[in-house]
């Protein structure tokens, strides 16, 4: 090659070189601008209604099961329930190998399901980071023999199929560290912790990477405030904030940082009896675990999974759906197949959903029964199935579960409501609509025609 062209040419690599090493540093130190609002930050939130939790780590590996036992309870509390010391537990990290994990097959069945977001364990209470950290050794990357950062994998995956990317930080509780919330059985108990130096050496500069190394971070999914939840304590909670504002403005914050967040986040497997105004979402299972137990094949099904995704926005909130993968890295079948019946459901049904907001009804939730109480002395309330109902302008979408006979009535309708169709109906044919006053009625055929639910909409006027 001539010398000179050589030379310049490697010139010009050289200031390629140095402009793409000053783009990717103005990525790290740049923050992306703030969101104009708060309605602004949470558009995508308020559209996307329907999430995908995965709960994976390394207690997928015992699965449910310790030393020949089963231990009862949430599988991702392994550690915690058999009291297993930090030195044994560790040792599974030399075990995990999860050499099935696809990270394009999650983000599909995601997509196939209708969800819009994936929230995934980066690290949960027993302290393994599910990434890999400068922080700690203790991680996928350097403690195991997969030798890879399936979180880098995934994000760059939901990037793909066009998913918001989100983590979960378990970020007070932490069982492998000496001054992490939780371990009172190799460590001190609590009141007796350096709580600040466990957060200021492990928790803060974690959640620092994983809002720098894995592109824009949808929310963050903070649990459990131990030692984080009283006016005293709130400074550390705010620390977080700042962490993340400064880092990147638009990711949301959960409910459960112990300062408040973007929304509110309900107790795990609470759905509530009203509608409640405001942003919230509910996390669940899909069996009676987060993590994998072997054990656990006590599915919802899809008809349970679709009432409560409708009857969760029909409250004006978010459903996050949890899958605990395997130690091969598969998300077990049966959980597959029934979110994937839901995604049909979606995929016909869909415009009752996104970005839907609360019915204006109410009574048909149920009503609390005066005769029963509760735990708490207040009276047990008695959920009713039959139908819920969904919003958007000039439309009612009336989900029905229950199919009645002959005709679908309505009472305290506040709109006059212009026309009745199957929105699984793509031509749209009117169903035969009287309206007297609030009350409506529709006409219905003998057998509801679709599957899991059937939705009418009523497009109206006014109000
Ligand atoms: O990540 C999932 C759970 O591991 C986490 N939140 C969801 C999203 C969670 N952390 N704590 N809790 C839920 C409350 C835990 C309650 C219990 Fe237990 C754990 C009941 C049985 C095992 C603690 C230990 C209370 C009794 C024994």
């Amino acid at each position: 090659m001539n010398c000179r062209i050589a030379q310049s040419l490697s010139l010009k690599i050289a200031a390629a070189a140095l402009v793409s090493a000053a783009v990717a540093l103005q990525a790290q130190t740049t923050p992306p601008a703030a969101p104009e609002s708060q309605d602004a930050k949470m558009k995508w939130f308020r559209e996307a209604k329907f999430g995908l939790f995965i709960h994976w780590g390394l207690y997928c590996i015992p699965a449910g099961e310790w030393k020949g036992q089963p231990i009862a309870g949430i599988g991702e509390w392994i550690m915690n329930r058999a009291k297993i010391p930090v030195k044994e537990y560790e040792q599974l990290a030399s075990q995990f190998n999860p050499v099935k994990f696809d990270a394009d097959a999650w983000a599909q069945m995601a997509q196939d399901a209708g969800m819009k977001y994936l929230v995934i364990t980066s690290k949960h209470h027993d302290g393994f980071a599910m990434y890999h950290s400068q922080v700690s050794k203790y991680n996928i990357y350097d403690a195991t023999p997969f030798h890879r950062d399936p979180l880098k994998e995934l994000a760059a995956a939901c990037a793909r199929h066009g998913l918001k990317f989100g983590f979960y930080y378990s970020q007070s509780q932490d069982w492998h560290e000496p001054n992490g919330a939780g371990n009172n059985w190799d460590f001190p108990a609590n009141p007796q912790k350096d709580f600040d130096q466990y957060l200021r050496s492990k928790a803060e500069p974690q959640v620092k990477e994983l809002l720098t190394g894995y592109g824009p971070i949808c929310l963050i999914w903070f649990d459990t405030p131990q030692m984080m939840n009283t006016p005293e304590t709130k400074e550390r909670g705010q620390r977080f904030i700042d962490i993340v504002k400064s880092l990147q403005p638009a990711t949301l914050i959960d409910g459960r940082l112990g300062t408040a967040g973007d929304y509110v986040s309900m107790g795990d497997n609470r759905i509530p009896d009203a509608v409640v105004k405001g942003d919230w979402e509910v996390p669940a299972t899909l069996n009676h675990t987060w993590g994998f137990k072997k054990d656990d094949t006590d599915w919802k099904t899809p008809a349970d999974l679709t009432f409560k995704l409708v009857d969760i926005v029909s409250k004006g909130g978010n459903y996050l759906l949890n899958v605990g993968p395997t130690s091969e890295g598969v998300i077990p079948q049966a959980s597959q197949d029934n979110l994937r019946a839901v995604g049909r459901w979606l995929k016909v049904n869909g415009e009752a959903i996104y970005g839907a907001g609360p019915t204006p009804f109410g009574d048909e939730l149920g009503a609390p029964d005066n005769t029963r109480q509760d735990k708490n002395g207040k009276p047990v309330f008695v959920q009713a199935t039959d139908w819920r109902c969904t919003t958007k302008p000039g439309k009612l979408y009336i989900h029905i579960f229950h199919w009645p006979s002959g005709s679908l009535e309505l009472a305290k309708v506040n709109y006059k409501v212009s026309k009745a169709y199957f929105l699984a109906d793509a031509s749209h044919k009117a169903l035969k609509l009287t309206q007297k006053g609030e009350h409506v009625s529709v006409a219905l055929p003998d057998k509801a025609p679709g599957e899991l639910a059937t939705v009418v909409v009523l497009e109206h006027r006014g109000n």
